[in-house]
């Protein structure tokens, strides 16, 4: 091995990387479970990109029983060789020097086909430690770095007759607030990863102690394994997804989609493997295209007549289940978390398939275009029904107007940078919750009873529905595609339920309610759930309260194993101070967050828990009778 020289420019490498560790919310999002994460992500794209130059099959990505990393590939290995602009191996320079266009931070640009692994570096700086191993030209070679900077230079360990990389990594806990990954995140990423490779093979393995598992994925169908699984649990309106396609030198665009009997829509978007979640060009080009050509087909086919209206964008969507895939040279991602393709090319080409290739698809298969039709045609009547009914609502219980709910404790302050409503379960619950919050900022509306069922339920059901009008004369900013977020009352809407069985349930009908009829209340992280404490410990005057099995032990140990445990069997048991200091207070409390980051595994909770379909729902709650109560997001 060379010898190497560590000049003038290996110290700006290093200031470089210093960057990251200094702001490393600006390179990975933020340095919670999600920045954790996102380390991950960043290594195994490196490997996707090998497999899409077609040189890799199998990707191993596995968490070690210490929450390190290990992400493997079977591709062509980091080159080894030395780079002459830095006379620096290149797998050196490719995990010290800061490469520019990160997705949070900067430009908001990132280069498709992640050459000389983008990424790679900032991982690096926020790792504790860092191996790699690469096998190439007959050899394995090494090299190990501490936060960014080299400890051992690359050496040859020996001979090899595999080819692949391999990096195993540590995230630094000088940087992160947690160190646990979590599996299933992790999981149905790679899944996700997996349908949009079709047929590159995913393993991921979990070697924690208690917690082993390791599943391997691989979808010879793609995209189409992908919708296949998303209506797993819906009856489909026609057996075959539907598959379009169009490859271009730069770009091209791999849509598949399948309607089912259901009345959400579920349209989920890529740029270049990227979720595109605020949608973008793309989501653009496919929904006028799709409302176009099906309105053409529907006039040329006598299904419309003169005197209807055209189809709607959601009445043509209703049921529809979606998967729009892009790749693209210089990729722009715009929007406030860099989710929404900005390339108008995109919505060119997006457009111009639809209209040519779904078009042919429909002359050559007139009973699936029937089937679709009919499902828009009777969308289009029930939202005409629901708006009638919506008027009538309006006018019967000023739905519209300014009269606020009577059970409703409003807060003095209208500034929604502070306000807040809190959602109570139970009538007892909510009176002490209005005794105890801070009335300036904080207002209190109590539930009582058995919740409307809303996955079954069209949004003319909803509007009339007594338990959930409050909420929404409350929120204040209509619902479906009426609701206006800049109408919403306030700051954060907080759902505060019982950590029981009942409160579950009721915390997952809310959340459908509000994934169904106020989605950008999600989308944009408005909504949160309470985290009332499971046990108090106390010793004399000496209290404690802990919020789940593990901060109980701690209180235990630094109070004393002889303590006296109470465990709140529901918020009903707290006195209104107990209750402002445990759940209400924003200094002290801990809340959740309610991200949908995946709106996927929600869409499939809420319809196998309470969709038509019996089976499904059945298996489910046997498979997760243990831990069915984590599962509401
Ligand atoms: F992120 C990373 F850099 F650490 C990383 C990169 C991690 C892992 C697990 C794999 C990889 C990686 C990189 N896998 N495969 C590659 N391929 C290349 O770097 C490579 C190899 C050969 C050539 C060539 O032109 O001959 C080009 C490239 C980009």
């Amino acid at each position: 091995m060379q010898e190497q020289k560590y000049d003038g420019s290996q110290i700006q490498v290093l200031e470089g990387l210093e960057a990251v560790r200094k702001r490393p919310g600006m390179y990975i999002g933020s340095t919670s479970l999600m920045g954790l994460t996102h380390l991950v992500y960043e290594i195994v794209d490196n490997s996707i990109d090998e497999a899409l130059a077609g040189y890799c099959s199998h990707i191993y990505v596995s968490i070690e029983p210490d929450n390190s990393i290990i992400v493997e590939d079977d591709g062509r290995g980091i080159p080894v060789g030395i780079q002459p602009q830095t006379n620096l191996p290149a797998i050196e320079v490719v995990f010290t020097v800061l490469h520019a266009g990160g997705k949070f931070g900067g430009g908001g640009y990132k280069v498709s086909g992640g050459l000389h692994g983008v990424g790679a570096s900032v991982v690096n700086a926020l790792s504790e430690w860092l191996h790699v191993n690469v096998y190439e030209d007959g050899a394995e070679y090494t090299q190990s770095y501490a936060r960014g900077n080299v400890t051992s230079p690359l050496t040859k360990v020996g001979p090899s007759d595999k080819h692949g990389t391999r990096v195993h990594f540590k995230p630094d806990g000088e940087i992160f607030d947690t160190l646990v990954y979590e599996y299933d995140i992790l999981h149905r990423r790679m899944r996700e990863q997996a349908f949009l490779n079709g047929g590159l093979r995913i393993t991921i393995e979990d070697k924690r102690a208690g917690q082993e598992r390791k599943e391997s994925l691989c979808y010879e169908g793609g995209i189409c394994s992908f919708v296949e699984y998303l209506n797993k649990n819906k009856d489909s309106l026609h057996s075959e997804v539907i598959y379009l396609e169009d490859i271009q030198e730069t770009r091209s665009a791999q849509i598949a989609l399948q309607y089912t009997d259901s009345y959400n829509e579920t349209v989920i978007s890529f740029a270049n493997d990227i979720k595109t979640t605020e949608g973008g060009m793309h989501e653009t080009g496919f929904r006028s295209g799709l409302t176009k050509v099906l309105n053409d087909y529907a006039r040329k086919n006598n299904i419309l007549k003169d005197a209807d209206k055209n189809l709607s964008g959601e009445d043509v969507r209703e049921g529809l289940t979606a998967i729009i895939s892009v790749k693209l040279q210089e990729a722009q991602f715009e929007g406030q978390t860099k989710t929404k393709l900005g390339n108008s090319e995109m919505r060119t080409l997006v457009e111009g398939m639809i209209n040519e290739k779904l078009a042919t698809f429909l002359e050559e298969n007139p009973s699936v275009a029937r089937a679709i039709l009919d499902k828009a045609l009777l969308a289009s009547r029930a939202r005409d029904a629901a708006r009638r009914a919506r008027d009538l609502a309006r006018r019967k219980t000023g739905l519209d107007s300014m009269a606020l709910p009577g059970k409703l404790a409003d807060c003095s302050e209208r500034d929604t940078t502070v306000t807040e409503i809190y959602i109570v379960e139970g009538d007892s619950a909510g009176g002490s919750a209005k005794q105890g919050r801070d009335r300036k900022f904080q207002a209190i509306l109590p539930l009582w009873g058995k919740m409307l069922n809303v996955e079954k339920s069209r949004l003319d059901k909803v509007i009339g529905n007594d338990k959930l009008t409050p909420i929404i004369t409350a929120v204040g900013a209509g619902l479906g595609d009426e609701f206006d977020i800049n109408k919403v009352r306030y700051g954060k809407i907080i759902i505060m339920a019982d950590a029981d069985v009942d409160g579950s349930h009721i915390r997952t009908l809310l959340l459908t309610f509000f994934f169904r009829f106020m989605r950008p209340l999600i989308d944009n992280g408005r909504v949160y759930i309470a985290q009332p404490p499971l046990y108090k410990v106390s010793k004399g005057k000496n209290e404690r309260y802990a919020y789940n099995e593990e901060e109980l032990g701690i209180a235990l140990r630094e109070i004393g194993e002889d303590a006296n445990v109470q465990r709140y069997k529901g918020l009903g048991e707290m006195n209104p101070e107990q209750l402002w200091e445990t759940t209400m207070n924003p200094e002290t409390r801990m809340m959740l967050q309610v991200t949908l980051e995946d709106a996927i595994a929600a869409d499939e909770i809420f319809t196998v828990l309470m969709g038509d379909k019996v089976e499904p729902r059945r298996d489910f709650i046997e498979a997760h009778a243990k831990t069915v109560q984590n599962l509401d997001i």
